[in-house]
């Protein structure tokens, strides 16, 4: 696939996104220079006609990438840029198959078992709760008790199975461990933005807390922590603001959230 065009390479999300910063940390480490284009869900961006043409699921990230091509899915676009371009293989080994079967691995069990339900739980305990002012705090709480339960267990089995030397596979990092990374950061911040201090999901665990560490020492982490830091204002703002009419009201049935629980919520 020819790389050649006049296109600027571009990420389109905002920094809340933990999917848009691992793609952003593979592009930064790797050397690859990209302009960043702010699509924010909480203002209903990421379902406008424009950006559907990106990504017809309606999901950030999306990357255009200097061919002019358009891939959407965080990982789908770390092993196209792996792909690509040889400097990002350090991250996703593609011309070994052995190695590059254990990133997956790790990678899978993530996305599955840790950073899938990671996604629901703040859905459901933070997000929809306090940008709809709903009066389901009992049921978002046991919700919450049942997602630390599970997560913990997947987090152990993971830290157990892995080598955390101080990233999951030894000295060095590779794409899960961005993955792993950017879900831990968020359960640290939503952890407070919610005040569930139970959704903090490393605290209390010594090689999670020095795999932390050890990925925040990197300036490539340094430089996207700052960036989400400035952008956190606005992001807040919306969040409490424009989301529950620009997206919520649209797009959910709020009727249906009634009828599950019972009562007007
Ligand atoms: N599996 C996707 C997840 C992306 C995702 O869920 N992004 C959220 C923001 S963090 C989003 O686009 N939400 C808007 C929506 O679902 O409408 C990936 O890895 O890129």
């Amino acid at each position: 696939m020819s790389t050649q065009s006049n296109v600027e390479r571009t990420l389109y999300g905002f920094w809340l996104s933990p999917y848009m910063s691992q793609v952003a940390h593979i592009l930064s480490e790797s050397g690859l220079p990209y302009r960043y284009e702010r699509v924010s869900p909480f203002q209903g961006s990421t379902l406008t006609p424009e950006h559907l043409e990106r990504n017809p699921l309606g999901k950030i990230p999306s990357l255009r990438d200097v061919n002019g091509v358009d891939i959407a899915e965080s990982h789908a676009i770390c092993r196209y840029l792996a792909k690509i371009y040889p400097e990002v293989q350090k991250f996703y080994p593609i011309d070994d198959p052995l190695f590059c079967a254990q990133v997956d691995a790790k990678n899978d069990f993530i996305t599955f078992s840790i950073a899938g339900p990671f996604f629901n739980w703040f859905v459901v305990s933070g997000y929809f709760p306090k940008a709809w002012k709903l009066k389901v705090d009992k049921e978002a709480h046991i919700y919450n008790l049942f997602s630390v339960l599970l997560s913990k267990l997947w987090l152990s089995r993971l830290v157990n199975g892995s080598r955390m030397d101080p990233f999951l596979l030894g000295k060095e990092p590779f794409l899960p461990d961005f993955q792993l990374f950017y879900t831990l950061e968020l359960s640290q911040m939503f952890s407070e933005l919610f005040e569930i201090p139970e959704m903090h999901l490393f605290r209390d665990d010594p090689a999670l807390q020095t795999f932390y560490d050890a990925m925040c020492e990197r300036p490539s982490t340094r430089e996207i922590l700052a960036a989400k830091a400035s952008e956190l204002d606005v992001t807040k703002k919306e969040l409490y603001g424009g989301f529950g009419a620009a997206y919520l009201d649209k797009h959910i049935d709020r009727k249906i959230l009634d009828g599950l629980f019972g009562r007007e919520v």
